[in-house]
Parts: C-alpha cells; sequence; structure tokens
C-alpha cells in the first residue's frame, strides 16, 4: 500500500503553472473613453484610484470610430485581470453599452459634456443610464469621473 504525502507537500502542477502566469501587477480598473477631448475630464478616475492604490490602466476607444477595438477590449478584459471597466463618453455616448455587451465585468459609465453637446450632457447620461433590461451599465452623474472610480473601488472590495 502507498504511502500518502503530507498535504503540504502535495504540489498540483496544473495549478502551479497557471498560478505562476498571473501578473499581480496587472491593472484590475480599466478606464476608457471616447475621443482624446474626453482626457482633461477623466483624468479624475485616473487619479482617484491612484490615491486608492488601485492599479488602473488608460485607453482611447471610440464605440463608433474603433468599434472592433472595443470589441476586442472589452472580451478580452476579463481574462487579461481586470474586474471593473469605467467608461466615459460624450454626445450619445454608446461606449459604457457597447463595452457591456462585449463583458460579464461591471461597467460604470460616465456621461461627459462636449462643447457639441446639444442639452448640457444630459444626452450623454440618457445614452448611459437608459440601457435595456439585462445589459445593466452603472451611471454617474455628468463629468463626475471621480465617482466612477470611487464606485469601482467599492466594488472590488465588496
Ligand atoms: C464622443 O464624442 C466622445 O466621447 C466625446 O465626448 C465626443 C466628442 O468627441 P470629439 O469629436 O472631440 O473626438 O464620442
Amino acid at each position: 500500500m502507498s504511502e500518502r504525502q503530507p498535504a503540504e507537500t502535495v504540489v498540483e502542477p496544473q495549478v502551479e503553472g497557471e498560478f505562476s502566469e498571473i501578473d499581480v501587477d496587472a491593472p484590475r480598473v480599466g478606464i476608457v473613453m471616447g475621443s482624446k477631448s474626453d482626457m482633461e475630464t477623466m483624468d479624475a478616475a485616473a487619479k482617484e484610484l491612484e490615491k486608492l492604490g488601485i492599479g488602473h490602466e488608460v485607453r482611447v476607444m471610440s464605440a463608433h470610430r474603433d468599434p472592433d477595438v472595443v470589441a476586442d477590449y472589452a472580451k478580452n478584459a476579463k481574462m487579461r485581470g481586470l474586474r471593473v471597466i469605467i467608461a466615459g463618453a460624450g454626445l450619445s455616448a454608446a461606449l459604457p453599452g457597447v463595452v457591456a455587451a462585449h463583458t460579464q465585468l461591471p461597467v460604470i459609465g460616465v456621461p461627459l459634456t462636449s462643447s457639441k453637446s446639444i442639452a448640457g450632457g444630459l444626452d450623454a447620461l440618457l445614452s448611459i443610464a437608459q440601457m435595456p433590461p439585462g445589459v445593466p451599465v452603472a451611471c454617474v452623474g455628468v463629468d463626475n469621473p471621480r465617482n466612477a472610480a470611487v464606485l469601482a473601488a467599492r466594488i472590488l472590495d465588496a
């Protein structure tokens, strides 16, 4: 009869391999926005996450101008280690909804004002908040990316 090894010395090679591939410094929050023109406002989300010590990355991608880039980013986000996505956009503000269509990760939308807004950001607010049932996007106030970062931190800590 073969003797069992003590539990602490048993190593599962497959599990060990998977752990060695996890990058502990991988960003946990992705901040995306529809245009470079959104960067100045959206920077407040990055600043808040920095203050809270939460790893994040920032990308510019438009749901309308770069639809394939957005789809690929959202589809690969979880596999890359991201846990929450913050998406800021102005005007018709499709970006948060399109990201949510391609990932199961929580998505927090930030409606933004723009020089071209006809309703002071209300257009973006409604585009982000009025998602069809089954595809949720959390929505913070207009031009309030800081709240998106605080909410992301609460989701990560939940
Ligand atoms: C949206 O259109 C962007 O999120 C931005 O808020 C707005 C205007 O974009 P630009 O014309 O300045 O690139 O897609």
